[in-house]
């Protein structure tokens, strides 16, 4: 009879290795699955802002083609404050005259596009309805529609002005692109605030966020970006060569020239002035934005769910600075905090 000793098939420690060695690899594997969830929501985001991004492209597109004339422009022609008195303004050169025509013009189209794609209540509220005609003369009928959609529900008990922006996006495409919404399936529309104004959905079941204009963005391929990688803005002469380099198809004539460095910082956004004309731009387009698995977008826009937008013809201005965060001015898109650093956007070419 041979001695055996008494061996367990295996030792403690091995026990405890082996142990370790699953938790491990369970835990890898616990990640890689978080993770692949994770992946697997920014690339159904994506999916989703880039079927927005179509149908508000077919829309954002047809505006190089909408005309807008002389006559259309509002205002008292006596008095060069208005638009139509500034085109109009006696003893100007004709060369002055066409150019100030061409400035007008462009505003006007801009505003007209500011009333059939709204981002906000206050650019659809009846109580700015008297003002918004006075920028531009002819009736506009899309107006009444996104009124009458929100009146009522933009005081709902969670909030005033609550997904105001993605309820607005989604009711642009309802009424002007609605063959788009086949596009979607259930799961990429809801209505996360319960107000009855759907929204479109990311995939962390947060609404995807609209800016009709962010000049301020900083993570562009579309558009040119006015920032400096440390924050700080250009000076005027780049961001005059960035316009002259990428005018905005709406901007037909590529007319006028951007204020100086002083005026665009103190500007407030409800002076217009004549003499000294808007900074205008270079190619712009609409911003579709998912907050990303952060659920916070990070992007200034003094708009936003506050109803404090200028209701003069220089809110049709989208290169406005009415704030600053550490000395640095603030434009529409500027980012706020890192959290902007995850969001999932239509502005990047994936
Ligand atoms: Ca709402
Ligand atoms: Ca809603
Ligand atoms: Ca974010």
């Amino acid at each position: 009879m041979t001695y055996k000793p008494n061996k367990p098939a295996f030792t403690l420690v091995e026990l405890l290795v082996t142990i370790t060695i699953i938790a491990i690899l369970a835990s890898m594997s616990l990640v890689a699955l978080s993770s692949s969830r994770t992946q697997a929501k920014i690339f159904r985001t994506r999916s989703t802002i880039m079927k927005i991004d179509t149908a508000i492209g077919e829309i954002y597109e047809q505006y190089d083609e909408r005309s807008i004339g002389e006559y259309d422009l509002a205002g008292d022609p006596a008095n060069k404050a208005t638009p139509l008195g500034y085109v109009k303004e006696s003893g100007i050169s004709a060369t002055e005259k066409s150019r100030r025509l061409q400035q007008m013009l462009l505003m006007a189209k801009r505003d007209l596009i500011r009333k059939e794609m709204p981002q906000n209540w206050a650019e659809v509220d009846s109580a700015n309805d008297i003002k918004l005609e006075n920028v531009y003369g002819k009736n506009v009928p899309v107006r009444t529609y996104y009124y009458n959609a929100m009146s009522g529900k933009v005081d709902s008990a969670d909030g005033k002005y609550k997904n105001e922006s993605a309820e607005l996006l989604y009711l642009i495409i309802a009424n002007l692109n609605p063959e788009a919404l086949s596009n979607f399936a259930s799961g990429e529309i809801g209505d996360t605030d319960g107000d009855g104004l759907p929204e479109f959905i990311d995939g962390w079941g947060n609404p995807i966020k609209f800016l009709r204009w962010a000049p301020g963005l900083y993570d562009s391929e579309i558009q040119p970006v006015v920032y400096n990688l440390d924050g700080t803005l250009k000076t005027i002469d780049e961001i005059d060569e960035l316009r002259v380099k990428n005018a905005d198809p709406i901007d037909v004539s590529n007319s006028g020239v951007p204020l100086s460095d002083t005026d665009r910082v103190t500007d407030d956004a409800t002076t217009w002035i004549p003499d000294k004309g808007f900074v205008r731009g270079w190619f712009l387009y609409p911003l579709i934005v998912s907050c990303g698995p952060d659920g916070e977008d990070g992007l200034y826009n003094y708009a936003w769910e506050s109803g404090d937008i200028p209701m003069s013809i220089t809110s049709a201005n989208p290169f406005m600075i009415k704030d600053t965060k550490d000395s640095k001015p603030l434009m529409v898109g500027s980012p706020l905090s890192d959290a902007y650093k995850d969001n999932i956007h239509n502005h990047k070419q994936r």
